[in-house]
């Protein structure tokens, strides 16, 4: 046990019991959501520090706070390190969450009632891409872009015919349930034809753009958002770049314009986050990610099932379950006797509802992080296909719970915690 966990059982062993018990739940099954992963123990001790307890509105250098000299030295390493990281002119490392980042993204260039055009959430885009339930919405007018009914791919003729059609005054790319590449040239003449700002939100790809597994999207948007607890694996929280041209404007909007006090102990896990992201160890995880990914999607192909687009270039892609006759939510709830980890999701053209739909969502950022490789992700690919097909039955799901628990116990997760 941690000198942490020590003082914490002292004080409140209720909710030290909270936190030993996820910790042996995150060891015990298999984390297959896509934008999950675990923090190394460098990132969890950064967020778990002193950091938390100091007040620093304003940047480094200019506070409205003082005694700000220690964490303006982490402020300074975690923008410095993420310009490095993703070649960016700026980075504004204080938004608090991905939905905060897009925040600062869309009103540091646009009014309420100005139009964005974003990828619908039901073929794979984003709450904060102009949902109507969402502040995106609410703010903005919003046309949504779908994916072609045919390939389950973007469709760039239809997007750009779209642009032109609708004038939007930002166009938003980025998903959280697209398995494919994006072309962030194309969508940049795009807009430069239709007269609209590009905002890339990269929340999910992060980590594969930081280790050159996917083309950046730097080089041609006017803000690029994203978070760093997925791919990235750092901790929970968001991050802005910008060209320099755009870095007053983020900067200002960020604060004093949409937050008030900085995380610093989250600012100090982000410099730590992105000073691993750098290193040669995490471009080989993040292949591993990918090539995990292709493994698990080949073999779901082969054993029959439905992979949106066929596969995927990237850390996650969509199962489609409709001609199994299996709900997302049925099948959500299968794997997770069994010990797996999914959520349930909408898959293009859906006919079921959101809280039902025709499909899982499967990623292998985290499992990649225990050191899972191909292999394993052979031997897991069969023990799901074999849930969704007999879902009902009892002794199926016991036999995959105890080949998920052999595989859990083979690649532990921080033991020190339990
Ligand atoms: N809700 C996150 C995801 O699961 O992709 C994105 O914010």
């Amino acid at each position: 046990m941690t000198d942490l966990m020590r003082s914490l059982d002292g004080v409140d062993r209720d909710v030290a019991e909270v936190l030993r018990a996820e910790a042996r739940r995150q060891h015990g099954t298999l984390e297959m959501i896509a934008s999950e992963n675990f923090v190394s123990p460098a990132v969890l001790a950064a967020m778990g520090s002193v950091l938390t307890n100091k007040y620093a509105e304003g940047y480094p250098g200019k506070r409205y706070y003082g005694g700000c000299e220690e964490v303006d030295v982490a402020e300074n390493l975690a923008r410095d390190r993420a310009k490095a990281l993703f070649s960016a002119e700026h980075a504004n490392v204080q938004a608090h969450s991905g939905s905060q980042a897009n925040q600062i993204g869309y009103f540091s260039f646009l009014k309420p009632g100005d139009t964005i055009m974003g990828l619908s959430l039901s073929h794979g885009g984003h709450l904060t891409h102009g949902h109507p339930v969402n502040f995106s919405g609410m703010f903005f007018k919003v046309v949504a872009y779908e994916v072609s009914r045919e390939t389950k791919t973007l469709d760039y003729d239809a997007l750009r015919a779209q642009a032109l059609r609708e004038r939007p005054k930002m166009l938003v790319a980025g998903a959280s349930a697209y398995a494919r590449t994006w072309d962030f040239a194309r969508l940049r003449a795009i807009c430069d034809e239709a007269g609209c700002l590009l905002m890339v939100d990269m929340a999910h790809i992060a980590g594969l753009v930081a280790a050159g597994l996917h083309p950046s999207p730097v080089p041609y948007a006017d803000v690029v958002t994203s978070t760093t607890h997925k791919t990235l694996r750092g901790p929970r929280g968001g991050f802005v770049l910008a060209p320099a041209r755009n870095a007053e404007v983020v900067d200002k909007i960020a604060f004093p314009g949409m937050q008030g006090g900085p995380f610093m102990h989250i600012i100090a896990a982000k410099a730590v986050c992105f000073k691993e992201a750098a290193g040669d160890e995490f471009r080989a995880y993040q292949k591993q990610v990918v090539a995990n990914a292709q493994t698990l999607a080949a073999r779901f192909v082969e054993r029959g099932f439905e992979v949106v687009s066929g596969g995927t270039d990237t850390h996650l892609f969509l199962l489609d379950l409709a001609s199994k006759d299996l709900s997302g939510k049925k099948a959500e709830a299968a794997l997770e006797a069994a010990g797996i980890t999914v959520n349930k999701n909408t898959v293009p053209f859906d006919t079921r509802s959101p809280f039902v739909t025709s499909g899982i969502r499967v990623g292998t950022p985290a499992l990649t992080t225990r050191g899972m490789k191909e292999r394993e992700m052979g031997r897991i690919a069969d023990v799901m296909a074999t849930v969704l097909e007999d879902y009902a039955n009892e002794a199926t799901i016991r036999a995959a719970r105890a080949q998920t628990r052999e595989l859990c116990d083979a690649f532990p997760l921080y033991p020190e915690l339990w």
